[in-house]
């Protein structure tokens, strides 16, 4: 998150209070004590009734081993729709439209003005409009179904979106931190013939991307005028580049009738990117989408109803599909979609003005939040006053109590609140764990009801979501209504199903269908029984939500999502002459990584007395700063050499004079790291240098 974007959080003004405090003598603080003590039992609030018991928020399927659905799933049989005229997501446009009345659907502001709306007949036309061009140009449901859409968010992305679902046509995104070579490899695997772009830049990257090779594409829609050296070039590799308005012009020239989807047709391609190798493009149907999205309606239906009158602000990207769920929930809801201007920095002005109830966030973002809210106590009585604040509403979050209008609200929490526009009722994370601690923190100062959910994109984005009422955080809450979850013995790593813990597993009616033209990867994600195995460790604990305790593969997701293959960055920082050994650290809490290494202790010598002209014993050696700053330059320059990017290279190292070894538990008989054991080893060095960084 933008550096900017913080400096404009507005924080409460801890200064003010502590003066406001200081002029009173004590026994004036006393009598404010008291009238603040009388404030908050008048406005003392009664928990909302818990959604069901907390202390059973899943139970086992029957006959089904050890799986567990929730409590909220009628029966053993996954949920696939909450509302019976909408079954599609064309038909949670429609359901829109008409609990709307006709209200405001999608709005884009310029520069310093009001947000615009565009009605959900509006939308309904236009989309019209331009499914009705996809088929003229030759798309159809049975030949050429996919369309890219290469932007960023905005009215005009979902509108592409929704002409694909008003013809049965099916959407592919495609986004720039792919880079040249994974949208090649893309274009080229779903055949992608027509693509909308949202600026000339995108436009001449897939050019680029297609270059002089035959290939796939004949159209790019651009959503501005293209410009004649475009058009240009363009024709020279044999593509029309056309304007959004035309084409809702040819479509409306040459109208076609609707053709709704089936609840089994596809909707989406969505790729994702590993840490190796191609890209891979999940397929998810209608139902898997709309079941995904009512899992999370039937969740918080008693708590958080949503209704024409919310309002969601969308600037987390459209090509994930955790946006898309969010806005498919505003949808079928008749509700409002507000996009942001398309600059980050400019987000907290979005906000001020569209003043969304539906928040969802990231936890980079939250992280961000968290610090500068302290970083801004930086006296004692300032840190005692917000402490105490947050104590207060903590108490309250444990008795299921969620609120801004408490007195700490008033006091010191309703300047957040007000920075985020002052309406939020319903935030929303996933992507990438967030810590306990900030998430507690946030809901304290945001008092909104703030659900954590967890999943990936082959399960439409999530497979458990916090229970309302149930704000403790440290877990990710229980199997959606849509799915099962269970856990299976993954014996190398001593995480066994008998004990409650294992690989978690998800079947249910959000579940993929595959990857597209990709058998090989399908058939390692989802086994012959239906059930996606995620490659996360979970647990049971005994009120029945998960806990994500581990990655089997050693590869996890830093802090801002990136994913990280440590063997593959070990790999190569061991090569420098210094070293024998290296072990790769970092976890889904922290942004970056670290390191623990050990010198080689027959060529470090040789290496200090070349590179720093430096003598010593091993150990004398080992011990002095500049040989550990000369050993991190070394790796740094390696990793640069050996292709690392910026956040797979590690941030600081503590040196070892041990080597790992078979003995001392650290390697396997097969001389391969254990990493489980190391990470518990070095744990306490591990978290000084996490200290050190983060200070
Ligand atoms: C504390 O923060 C305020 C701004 O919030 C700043 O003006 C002041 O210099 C800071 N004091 C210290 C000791 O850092
Ligand atoms: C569920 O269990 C976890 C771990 O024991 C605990 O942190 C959490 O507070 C529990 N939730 C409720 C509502 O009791
Ligand atoms: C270290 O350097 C000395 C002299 O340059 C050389 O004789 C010796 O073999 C080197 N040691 C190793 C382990 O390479
Ligand atoms: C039904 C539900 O909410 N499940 C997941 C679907 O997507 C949301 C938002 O993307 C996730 O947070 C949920 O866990």
């Amino acid at each position: 998150m933008n550096q900017e974007l913080l400096q404009k959080l507005r924080l409460p003004d801890l200064d003010e209070i502590g003066q406001y405090l200081r002029s009173f003598s004590t026994p004036a603080l006393v009598s404010v004590g008291a009238v603040a003590m009388a404030y908050f039992l008048a406005t003392r609030s009664k928990p909302l009734p818990p959604a069901c018991d907390l202390q059973k928020q899943s139970v086992e399927v029957k006959g089904g081993g050890l799986a567990r659905r929730s409590v909220l799933s009628d029966g053993d049989e996954p949920m696939t729709h909450f509302y019976n005229d909408a079954k599609t997501m064309y038909e949670f446009l429609l359901r829109g439209a008409r609990v709307s009345n006709n209200g405001p659907c999608l709005g884009s502001r310029k520069p310093k003005q009001p947000y615009e709306w565009l009605s959900y007949k509006e939308v309904i036309q236009r989309s019209e409009n331009l499914g009705s061009a996809f088929l003229h140009k030759g798309h159809s449901k049975t030949k050429d179904p996919y369309i890219g859409i290469f932007s960023q968010n905005k009215p005009e992305w979902t509108l592409t979106e929704l002409a694909c679902y008003t013809y049965s046509l099916v959407s592919v995104p495609l986004y720039d931190t792919l880079g040249t070579e994974a949208i090649s490899y893309i274009i080229e695997k779903a055949s992608l013939s027509t693509i909308i772009c949202d600026v000339e830049e995108k436009v001449n990257m897939v050019l680029e991307c297609v270059g002089d090779k035959t290939h796939s594409v004949k159209t790019i829609v651009l959503m501005q005028t293209p410009s004649q050296d475009l058009i240009k070039k363009g024709q020279d590799a044999d593509i029309e580049i056309v304007s959004l308005q035309e084409m809702e012009a040819i479509g409306k020239a040459h109208h076609h009738s609707p053709v709704p989807p089936k609840p089994d047709d596809m909707a989406i391609i969505c790729f994702t990117s590993g840490t190796t190798g191609n890209p891979k493009g999940a397929m998810l149907t209608h139902c898997n989408i709309v079941s995904n999205c009512s899992a999370f309606i039937r969740t918080t239906q008693s708590s958080a109803p949503l209704s024409p009158s919310d309002t969601h602000v969308s600037y987390l990207p459209l090509a994930h599909m955790f946006e898309r769920v969010v806005q498919g929930v505003m949808l079928v809801h008749g509700a409002k979609i507000g996009f942001f201007q398309g600059d980050i920095r400019l987000l907290m002005d979005d906000l001020a003005t569209l003043k969304p109830t539906v928040f969802p966030v990231v936890p980079r973002l939250l992280n961000r939040m968290y610090d500068k809210i302290f970083g801004q106590a930086n006296s004692t009585l300032k840190r005692w006053i917000l402490g105490f604040a947050y104590r207060r509403k903590e108490a309250e979050l444990q008795r299921g109590v969620m609120r801004r209008d408490s007195i700490w609200d008033r006091l010191i929490f309703r300047k957040v609140q007000a920075s985020m526009g002052g309406c939020v009722r319903l935030m929303l994370i996933g992507a990438a764990p967030v810590s306990p601690t900030v998430l507690t923190f946030i809901r304290a100062a945001m008092g909104c009801q703030f659900y954590e959910g967890y999943g990936q994109t082959e399960c439409t984005a999530g497979c458990t979501l916090t229970m309302p009422g149930d704000w403790s955080a440290g877990h990710v809450g229980a199997p959606l209504p849509c799915n099962t979850v269970k856990l299976v013995d993954v014996a190398e790593m001593n995480y066994l199903a008998a004990n409650g813990e294992g690989e978690i597993c998800v079947k249910g009616a959000n579940v993929f269908k595959g990857y597209l033209k990709d058998p090989e990867k399908t058939k390692e994600t989802i086994d012959e029984e239906g059930w996606v195995h995620t490659g996360d460790i979970g647990k049971w604990l005994p009120n029945g939500t998960l806990k994500i305790v581990d990655r089997k593969k050693h590869i996890f997701k830093l802090a801002q999502g990136e994913y990280i293959a440590p063997e593959k960055i070990e790999n190569i920082y061991v090569r420098s002459d210094a070293l024998a050994q290296v072990f790769v650290h970092g976890d889904s809490l922290q942004s970056c990584l670290v390191a623990v290494v050990v010198p080689d202790p027959d060529f470090l010598r040789n290496w200090t007395k070349r590179t720093l002209g430096l003598e010593g014993t091993y150990l004398d050696l080992c011990s002095k700063k500049e040989v550990k700053a000369a050993i991190l330059e070394d790796m740094l320059r390696l990793g640069k050499e050996g292709g690392l990017k910026s956040f797979e290279q590690v941030k600081l190292i503590h040196i070892h004079t041990e080597l790992f070894s078979i003995e001392n538990g650290l390697l396997t008989p097969t001389m391969k790291a254990k990493r489980n054991e190391l990470r518990q080893c070095f744990r306490d060095q591990i978290d000084q240098l996490y200290t050190q960084i983060n200070q």
